[in-house]
């Protein structure tokens, strides 16, 4: 694996983006999430890893294997964002930045989608940019290493 690799984690029930809840995710499906990352990725001459799982087990498993190697790590967690001591620890461990993406603002939803288990392990969390956050995630990312690091407790 390239270092100029990035990996995309997505989820629980995201392979089902598209198909219902279009003013809450919009009606672009997870083919197309996959298709703007690709062309973003290319334009700074990265290379992508894209994924999608609905076992918990999978998706750490898929952390360990981006843990050491590659640019970064986009995750949208879906549902486990709110759930998963396991990914919060799996990403805890990672030597990489990690950017956390959500399609919709979390924070204008239910209560119980308030909490997310992943942003403090985060290096930086986007919400609310629908698809468009995953482009910005690669943007950030594309130029990670000539930026300082925006954590103030590293
Ligand atoms: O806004 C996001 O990206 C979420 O991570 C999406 C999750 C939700 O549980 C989080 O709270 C916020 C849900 C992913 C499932 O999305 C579907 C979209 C359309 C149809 C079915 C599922």
């Amino acid at each position: 694996m390239s270092s100029q690799t990035i990996h995309i984690l997505n989820g629980p029930n995201l392979n089902l983006l598209g198909t219902r809840q279009p003013e809450v995710y919009g009606r672009d499906t997870l083919h197309d999430v996959e298709t703007l990352c690709r062309r973003v990725a290319a334009e700074y001459d990265l290379a992508i890893l894209f994924h999608q799982s609905n076992h918990e087990g999978e998706i750490v498993e898929m952390i360990h294997e981006a843990r050491t190697e590659g640019l970064g790590i986009v995750i949208n967690p879906a549902a486990y964002t709110h759930t998963s001591i396991a990914i919060r620890d799996a990403l805890a461990s990672c030597e990489i930045p990690i950017y956390e993406v959500h399609i919709s603002n979390v924070h204008r939803r239910e209560a119980f989608r308030h909490h997310s288990y992943v942003s403090g392990v985060a290096t930086g969390v986007i919400a609310g940019l629908g698809i468009e956050g995953y482009a910005a995630a690669i943007r950030v990312l594309s130029h990670a290493e000539k930026r300082p690091n925006f954590e103030l407790n590293p």
